[in-house]
């Protein structure tokens, strides 16, 4: 089948779709094809979240507005189906890969996960089929591994027996389907048409621009617009500690900063977690691993980033030169406030600095399991109290309560989430990062 058979099917939603992986992102995305009244195959290799989907349920922890109700429809209608078995993948006409694309401890990409997916994808498909890539991947990756291994191990040419795109994702946990629906999309292909294709393809569940384009500028526009933000709050943290070796307050710094038009300086803060942030700079910067630049800017700003829950060791050291007994009150496990998400979890590499320096350590977070409960009852007998994530949960904490719990009433502010003179008027010794006015 060639493009245009394939634009008629989408036109007319006869077209049949398949989603591998159904994650945070995989899953939504599903819901939201079967939704617009697409058939939609879903490919998990979890035997658990299949039988969890086809009956109705969502395994995706935390809040996510409508994703239940729409998920709930889509089987019942039986307009969505999971199976973890590829060659039911032979009448798909347009087929979504959603794979994990981690990087090891070397920042390299790897990449098991979607070299297995692509091949049992090429092993199965249809003659005619359009595969798009959604994963966050490192450019240069659709044209160097993807598209070799569907062509070997399918025995097809790229624009002839079948046809390959990316669409890079952009989602936010607890936003997942307001995201898919209002975020603009990149729709890279592997001709002008086939973009196009994709276009038409989107158009159904996107409500945003859907801008056409090939497949590395696809992969280089995901890659960079994380790795700006990245960049972009260590320059904050380095300010912070600018600041701090001035005796000057970051925060009082940054307000003046931003009333300069086009200085929107990001925020300082205990640590950079989450799925994303800390991830796709290293998919940015290997992309020319073999190249003749040499990129300085993003492993530094990663260096930066990395180094935070390190700095509020350093600034519990001021109070404590040695940790090692203390007992610390870790507020925050989760990597975003208002969230359960604990991926890359900056309170988590605060834990592991103080376990190193012989510190012992209570976590808490409203959000996370494990760690729900008394925040007083957490800080009882606590030598110092950190802030790491700025729930909502911690704002209008009473200081007096606090006070009287802990052994003794310190306490740092990781994210600029507390009143210096509200805390100390209640007789605690008040640390704020970036802050040494
Ligand atoms: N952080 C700071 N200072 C800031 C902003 C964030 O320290 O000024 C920290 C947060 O505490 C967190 C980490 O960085 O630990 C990441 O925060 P984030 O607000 O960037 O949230 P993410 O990781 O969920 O990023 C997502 C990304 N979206 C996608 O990848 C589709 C990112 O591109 C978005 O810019 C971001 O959401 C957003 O704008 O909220």
């Amino acid at each position: 089948m060639g493009l245009e058979a394939l634009r008629k099917k989408i036109d007319d939603q006869s077209c049949k779709a398949a989603v591998i992986g159904l994650g945070y992102v995989g899953l939504p995305v599903a819901a939201m094809l079967a939704d617009a009244g697409f058939d939609v195959l879903g490919i998990e290799i979890k035997k658990d979240r299949v039988e969890m989907i086809n009956s109705g349920k969502s395994p995706i922890e935390g809040d996510e507005p409508g994703l239940e109700v729409m998920l709930a429809k889509a089987v019942q209608s039986k307009k969505l189906k999971a199976t973890d078995q590829f060659h039911h993948l032979s009448d798909r006409d347009v087929i979504l890969v959603n794979v994990e694309t981690p990087v090891n401890k070397e920042h390299v990409p790897e990449y098991q996960a979607l070299r297995s997916a692509v091949k049992s994808i090429a092993e199965n498909m249809k003659e005619g089929a359009l595969v798009i890539v959604e994963s966050t991947i490192m450019p240069g990756t659709m044209n160097n591994i993807v598209l070799p291994i569907i062509e070997d191990a399918s025995g097809k040419k790229c624009g002839e027996g079948f046809f390959l795109g990316n669409c890079p994702e952009r989602v936010m946990p607890g936003r997942l389907l307001a995201n898919l629906r209002e975020m603009s999309r990149v729709v890279g292909g592997d001709s002008p048409e086939t973009a196009s294709v994709m276009k038409a393809f989107y158009e159904h569940i996107v409500d945003a621009d859907i801008d056409e384009g090939d497949w590395i500028t696809a992969e280089l526009v995901k890659t960079v617009e994380n790795t700006y933000r990245d960049v972009q709050i260590a320059f904050a943290n380095e300010v912070a500690l600018i600041c701090e070796e001035l005796g000057a307050d970051v925060w009082r710094v940054r307000e003046l900063v931003r009333k300069s038009p086009g200085r929107e300086m990001l925020k300082p803060g205990a640590g950079v977690g989450g799925h994303c942030i800390p991830k796709d700079p290293w998919l940015l910067a290997s992309s020319v691993r073999e190249k003749d630049i040499e990129v300085k800017l993003i492993p530094a700003a990663r260096g930066v980033n990395s180094s935070m829950p390190g700095h509020i060791v350093t600034l519990l050291k001021k109070e404590y030169p040695d940790l090692k007994g203390k007992k610390i009150l870790i507020m925050g496990i989760a990597y975003l406030e208002n969230s359960d998400d604990t991926r890359n979890s900056p309170g988590e590499a605060l834990e592991k600095l103080l376990d190193h320096s012989g510190a012992k350590t209570v976590k808490h977070d409203p959000y996370v399991e494990n760690f729900k409960g008394d925040i007083y009852k957490a800080a009882k007998g606590c030598d110092a109290a950190v802030l790491v994530t700025a729930h909502s949960d911690y704002a209008d904490v009473d200081f007096e309560k606090f006070k009287n719990n802990m052994k003794k009433p310190v306490l740092i502010d990781g994210r600029n989430l507390w009143e210096r003179e509200k805390a100390e008027n209640a007789g605690i010794t008040f640390i704020r990062l970036g802050d040494a006015s």
